[in-house]
This record gives C-alpha cells, sequence and structure tokens, in this order.
C-alpha cells in the first residue's frame, strides 16, 4: 500500500486529513505544498488537484482531492476503526452536515490568509499578481488572491466572518448527545470541524470556546485534544505553527 499526502501544517482541510489518517492508523508520505509560494497553482500540482487547493492523496498510484472525500473513501479502504456512521440516516446527516461546514471555509480563509498569505500577494507586482492568478481554477480564489493582496478584508468583513463562525459553534453546541455531534459516536462529523474549532478557540473567537459561553463544545474540543491522534496530526497553533 503507498499513500502520499500533500498538505499544508496550517491549512485546515489538511489538518482534517491528517487527523482522520492519524485516527485510522495510517501512514504516509508527506509532501508539504507552500501556499505562499502557491505552489498549489504549479502545473505538476494541478495534474494532481485541478482546483489547486490542498490536500490531495495519491493512494496506489490514484489521485483523489476534496479533504471530505478524501476521509470518506479512507473510510471505506481502511474501515477500521470506523469512523463514519453505520447507520444510513447518521451518515446522511455527517455528509450534509460536513457539507455545511465547508460552505464556511470562506470565513476562516479571512482570517488565515492575513497571517499566511498577505504579505507575500501585497509584496507583488501588478504583473506578477495577473500572471499567478491566471493559473488559479476557482472564480472565488482568484477573488480572494486579488483581496488579500490589494484590498485587505476590513475589520467590518472581519466582524461578519467572526459572528458567522461563532453561529457555528452555537449550532454544535444544540447538536451534541452523548458528547459527539452525530449518533453518539467520534466520526467525521467530528473531525471536519476541528481544524475550525482549532482557529476559533485560539484567536478568532477564544470567549466562543468556553465552559460559561458553549460548554458541550468546550468538553469536546478537551476530549478531541486529549486523543493520541491529535498530537500526531500535528494540530499545533496555527500563529505559532
Ligand atoms: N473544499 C476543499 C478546500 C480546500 C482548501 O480551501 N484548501 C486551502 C487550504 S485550507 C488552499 O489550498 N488554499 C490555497 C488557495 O486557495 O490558493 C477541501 O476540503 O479539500
Amino acid at each position: 500500500m503507498s499513500l502520499v499526502l500533500y498538505h499544508g501544517w496550517t491549512s485546515s482541510a489538511s489538518r482534517r486529513v491528517r487527523l482522520f489518517l492519524e485516527e485510522k492508523g495510517l501512514t504516509y508520505e508527506s509532501h508539504e505544498i507552500d501556499l505562499a509560494a502557491q505552489q498549489q497553482h504549479s502545473p505538476e500540482y494541478l495534474r494532481i488537484n485541478p482546483n489547486g487547493v490542498i490536500p490531495a492523496i495519491i493512494h496506489d498510484g490514484r489521485a483523489l482531492h476534496e479533504s471530505a472525500t478524501i476521509c470518506e473513501y479512507i473510510d471505506e479502504v481502511f474501515p477500521e476503526p470506523p469512523l463514519c456512521p453505520s447507520d444510513p440516516y447518521d451518515r446522511a446527516r455527517m455528509r450534509n452536515w460536513v457539507r455545511h461546514v465547508d460552505g464556511l471555509i470562506g470565513n476562516l480563509i479571512r482570517f488565515n490568509w492575513r497571517h499566511r498569505i498577505q504579505k507575500r500577494a501585497e509584496s507583488m507586482s501588478d504583473e506578477e499578481l495577473e500572471q499567478m492568478i491566471a493559473r488559479i481554477p476557482s472564480p472565488e480564489r482568484r477573488e480572494a488572491w486579488r483581496r488579500v493582496a490589494r484590498n485587505p478584508y476590513t475589520e467590518t468583513e472581519l466582524a461578519q466572518s467572526r459572528s458567522n463562525l461563532e453561529a457555528l459553534v452555537r449550532e454544535m453546541e444544540s447538536m451534541m448527545t452523548g458528547g459527539w455531534l452525530i449518533g453518539g459516536a467520534y466520526s467525521l462529523a467530528d473531525i471536519a470541524v476541528v481544524p475550525f474549532i482549532a482557529r476559533i478557540s485560539e484567536e478568532i473567537s477564544p470567549s466562543a470556546v468556553t465552559q460559561a459561553v458553549n460548554p458541550k463544545v468546550t468538553k469536546w474540543w478537551a476530549a478531541i485534544q486529549a486523543r493520541p491522534a491529535f498530537e500526531r496530526a500535528r494540530i499545533d497553533p496555527f500563529m505559532t505553527a
């Protein structure tokens, strides 16, 4: 079996897949992609993931992208320990939940790119910027790079994103049953949102993940961080990672 992971240490979607792989006890070859240097837009990487984002895997010579799809695939190919609910209804709810979480990634990007991409993007000449943007497959990401390079997100936009992410934590609080998000067991539903909570609790809105505000999520977050796989996945504080 050969498994190669293309990822970034601070990329949220990559962190999700790393945690999933570590929970499965799988070993993989690690290929770091430097987002600030736009390695994700290189012709070689676009052959692996035509969307030009990380993560991607190559399993036994075949490439696959999209973090949630990768995790579900891994769960099918390596069934132990199971990390997707066995009940079809719970599995369907898990998929809707992950899709919902993925739809909020733009809110996280506004905060993350300030630290990881803005400096490099700002230093580009207009010509360099346009040449680089021409290689980006998705119109949303072209716009995000233009914004971060020339017209950084305003405090009002960041406040809106913060509020959207706080609403996500409240939603999680109302979903918790038996300590986990769906079906009373640890699953991809939980793993999918770990990188979001890591950033919210660290910088974006630390008070949202406190006993006084969202006690069930706070307990859940402590339980996740105590898992051996969490340390192995290296979901280190974003600001120092
Ligand atoms: N839906 C994708 C999102 C992947 C994604 O947005 N990756 C980010 C890092 S977390 C990325 O590669 N950003 C660089 C860029 O957009 O240029 C997934 O879940 O795999």
